[in-house]
Parts: structure tokens; sequence; C-alpha cells
């Protein structure tokens, strides 16, 4: 294995009063003198058994938690290493004495995603599988933990696998014709175009899911904006089945940005309601104002709403005026009350909703609205088998780029050692993804993603 040191880190959040389990994990060489030594247990040290068992101080004996142990010997665990796990009860105080006695036993303090570093290191998971696990930590909706635990199970790896063969075997046959030109017949030209354009698309296709997986990884900011007494915190409230924002029916209720989080088809949608927009020669009121305009300009998408009864108002124009240039659904509010003329003069705007937010109606159209603006469409978002995230899909692209140089090279008729240098680097942007082909600072930008433990 390729570390000699043995790593200790708590796997589990550790929360006062909350949890009622915490797990100490310890990986490397040391693992098992150590847990030994702090573990008393009658049962004999069997690899992937639960042990039953009495943590205590090694030095005085004194019993700290009553806890299980697991251990995983190599190669079978998830580093490849020997692991321990100590199941401790929960809370604080008892991972952190555990974690204690590891470092005093010779252990050290992991770093960030340690853990399946070494697991990409030591072979049991491929770079795009190693990030699916810090994807499946921080999924905020079933289906971004749905494409992350397909990531994990190698579907990424597996068709970039098969587009980087393709141009290894094209690599292979080239280079024979620059070493041996003489010895063999001559390239099948057709054959090795077809080939690449076959690749392209396959590239083509695992790229267009970018957009959509950062949108299941990061989510969509939406902030509801408008001038007081619109119902702005009636909407957060609706929609989230909450009573989380105070609604009352005095303009200037909401002071300060109430936060919300929702999924809606699969997509995590951090709704922000904040404070009414007006001038105001209250101090806190005008704190409250410049949130909200900071929170319409961070947004992704502004819900801009106005109250039906009534109608477009200066106040409405004034607002509209500031943020129109932003992404915008306008949200036309209290539709059960609305005055006979609320449409006139409404701004041409290409989103509009009309809802009635007091009584829970015209949710699923402001939904619909959503799903529009990102343009996934229920269908999609079930049928998306795989969803690349940033770094995957840059080098991709640069796959992409290299892989279209390769069919300029051959149209252009070059000579073998040029279509040589394209695949080449066609082949080392694709060994990226999976981590055949990575850089040690790479590796740590990737892993100090991950949480501790993990
Ligand atoms: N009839 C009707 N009343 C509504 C509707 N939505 C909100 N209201 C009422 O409008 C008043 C203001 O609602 P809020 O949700 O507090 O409005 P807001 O936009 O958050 O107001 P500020 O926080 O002051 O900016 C309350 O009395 C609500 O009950 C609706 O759809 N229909
Ligand atoms: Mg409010």
């Amino acid at each position: 294995m390729f570390s000699e040191d043995t790593i200790v880190a708590i796997a589990t959040a550790i929360v006062p009063q909350q949890g009622s389990i915490g797990i100490v994990r310890l990986s490397g060489s040391l693992s098992l003198q150590i847990a030994q030594a702090l573990f008393v247990t009658r049962t004999s040290w069997q690899s992937h058994h639960v042990l039953y068992g009495h943590i205590v101080q090694p030095e005085t004996g004194q019993t700290l938690d009553e806890a299980l142990v697991l251990f995983m010997q190599a190669p079978r665990s998830y580093t490849k290493e020997d692991v321990i796990e100590f199941h401790c009860h929960g809370g604080i105080i008892p991972v952190q004495q555990v974690l204690q006695l590891c470092l005093e036993l010779g252990a050290r303090l992991a770093k960030a995603g340690e853990f399946t570093m070494r697991a990409f290191l030591n072979g049991r998971l491929d770079l795009a599988q190693a990030e699916s696990v810090a994807e499946l930590v921080g999924a905020r909706s079933p289906l971004a933990s749905k494409m992350a635990l397909a990531g994990l199970e190698g579907k990424l790896s597996k068709s970039i696998e098969s587009i980087r063969s393709v141009c290894l075997d094209i690599l292979t046959e080239v280079e024979a014709r620059i070493d041996f030109e003489d010895d063999l017949p001559p390239l099948d030209e057709q054959e090795i175009k077809d080939q690449i354009a076959q690749a392209l698309l396959k590239v083509k296709q695992i790229l267009s899911t970018a957009e959509q997986g950062e949108l299941l990884r990061q989510g969509l900011k939406v902030a509801i904006v408008g001038r007081p007494n619109v119902g702005k915190s009636s909407l957060l409230n609706a929609w989230s089945r909450s009573d989380r924002a105070i609604v009352t029916d005095l303009p200037g209720t909401t002071r300060d940005i109430v936060e919300s989080q929702l999924v809606v088809n699969g997509i995590p949608i951090q709704v922000l309601d904040t404070a009414g927009i007006r001038d105001s020669s209250d101090q806190v009121e005008r704190l409250g104002i410049a949130r909200s305009q900071q929170a319409a300009q961070r947004a992704d998408l502004i819900l801009f709403t106005i109250d039906a009864q009534v109608g477009w108002t200066n106040e409405d124009e004034l607002i509209y005026q500031q943020i129109k240039e932003f992404p915008l659904i306008l949200l036309i509010n209290k539709i059960d009350i609305a005055c006979q003329n609320y449409q006139q003069a409404l701004p041409s705007v290409k989103k509009i909703v009309e809802m009635a937010a007091a009584k829970n109606q015209g949710i699923e159209d402001l939904e619909r609205a959503i799903l529009d603006y990102v343009e996934l469409d229920s269908l999609t978002a079930s049928n998306l088998e795989i969803a690349i995230n940033q770094r995957q899909s840059a080098a991709l692209t640069m796959a992409q780029i290299s892989l279209e140089q390769v069919q300029q090279t051959i149209e252009n008729q070059l000579p073998l050692d040029f279509w040589s240098i394209d695949l080449r680097s066609a082949i080392a942007s694709l060994g990226e993804i999976t981590g055949q082909e990575v850089s040690e600072s790479l590796l740590e930008r990737i892993f100090s993603r991950f949480c501790i433990g993990k």
C-alpha cells in the first residue's frame, strides 16, 4: 500500500445532544494495534465481525464508553488498508475522547477526503467514482443522490473508458505505422474517421449532461422580491408547507431574509423571502431592503411578485426597472381578489404566473415555470443517467477539442505524427476524468473539497 502512516477522523457529524451513534475511523497499518490498546472486548479480533466491548484509557484503565468495533482487514476495506471503526455513543465527548486516544497512540489526523484519496490511490475507486462519494454525501435531492450513486458504481467511468480505449487502439495503429511503415498494410482511413466520429458523438452526449449535473448539485437560488404586502412571505410558507415566515397585513413585516429549502423535480431549490422594497425612513427596514436588493442580484432566478388586487403600481415599476435585466418570473399574487383591470400596464415579461399564495393556488404553475426556465422537464430528469461535474466537463471539453483536431488533421492529410499528437492529448484529457492521468496537485484540490472522515 502507498502510505505508511495511519490516519484517524471522526466520520459522523458532531452535534451535542444529537446523533445517537458517533463513528471514529482509523485506516493504516497501525489501526489494529491502536484499537487493541484502547478497546477491551471478550470477542476475538476477527475481520469483518462486530465486536462488543468498552473504550478504556490505556494508562489508567478508566472506562470511557461502551461501544461496538468493526475491524476490516486489508485489502477488504474502503481504503484497502486495515480499517477500524469505533461506533461510540453520539454527541461530542465520546468520539472526541476516542479520537484523542488514537492520536496519542500514533495515528495522525486525516485530512479532508483522505480516506477516499487512499481508496483511489490503492485502486479501489477511480477518480470519477471517488468524486461521486463526495457528491453522494452532499446530495440535496433524491435525484442528485441517484446520479451520485450511478457515478460511484462506475457508469461514467465505463463510458469514458470505452471512448478512451477506442482512442488508444487508433493511436496504437497510427504509431505502428510511424515506426514500421514498410512492414504494415496502410491505415484504413475511413474506418478511423468513423471511429473518431463515434467517439466524438459519445463525448458530446456526456457533455450535454453537465448543465443538468450542475443544477442537481448546486441547486437553484430563487429570491421572492417585490413591494411590501404583496404576499411574498405567504408564498414562501405555502410553497414550503410551513409557517417559516411571519405574515401580517402590515406592509413591512419581513425585515430580514427568510430561507427555505425545497426540492422541485429533483432540483434542490433555496427560496429566499425578502423584505418588501419601498422608500422607508425606518433604519432597520432600510437595512432589510438593502439585503433584498443583494439577494435579487445574487439569485439565479427572481420571483418578482405583485398584488393583483391593486394591479401594477409605480412602486412595482421602480423595482422592475432595477431587476429587469435579471432572469425573472412575474408572479401575480392574490388572484382570488384581483381587481378588474389588474393586467393593465403589465410589462412584457416572458413568464407570468398567476397565483393565490394564501389559498395555496398556483404553486404547481410556478414550479412548472421554474422547470421551463431551467429547461429540465420531468422526463429528462428521470431519464438522466449520468451527470458530470465541472471538472469532468472541462476535461471532456478538452477531449472534444483534441478529437476535432484529429479530424482536421486527417482531413488536411497531415503526416501521421500529427494524428498521434492530437490523439495523445485526447487520451490524456479522458484519463484525467477517471484519474489515470492526474497530477498530485489536482488530487489535492479534488479531495480537499471532501469532508473530514470521508
Ligand atoms: N386574498 C389573498 N390575500 C393574500 C394572498 N397572499 C397574501 N395575502 C395577504 O396579504 C397580506 C400580506 O402578506 P405577506 O405574505 O405578509 O406579504 P409580504 O409581501 O411578505 O409583505 P412584507 O413582508 O411586508 O414585504 C397578508 O394579510 C396575507 O394574508 C392571497 O393569495 N390572497
Ligand atoms: Mg413578508
